[in-house]
């Protein structure tokens, strides 16, 4: 993990993320560790690499990514974990 890195506390439930962040600075990488106590969900920060499963438990998953370009960014959830799987999503933003 860079030690420079923003962390974002990500926590997956149903059917929402729940973050302790919502603002970085661009230019710095961001460490989104991602957990998800209740159900099995797809990690997907749209607009970069990061789309991942995201296990049920506490094991949590550490991504890295660095934003060059400021804006609000959406996370979704890429894998169908039941009804409200298609409003399972939130926003971010880059300054
Ligand atoms: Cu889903």
């Amino acid at each position: 993990m860079p030690s420079n890195a923003q962390k974002i506390n990500v926590v997956a439930s149903d059917w929402k993320w729940t973050l302790d962040k919502t603002t970085v600075k661009a230019g710095v990488p961001v460490d989104f560790h991602v957990q998800s106590p209740e159900g099995v969900h797809g990690f997907e920060v749209v607009g970069t690499k990061i789309n991942v499963t995201v296990a049920e438990g506490k094991n949590a998953i550490d991504k890295v990514w660095t934003f060059d370009k400021p804006g609000t960014y959406t996370i979704a959830c890429s894998q169908y974990c039941g009804s409200g799987h298609s409003n399972m999503f939130t926003q971010f933003k880059v300054q």
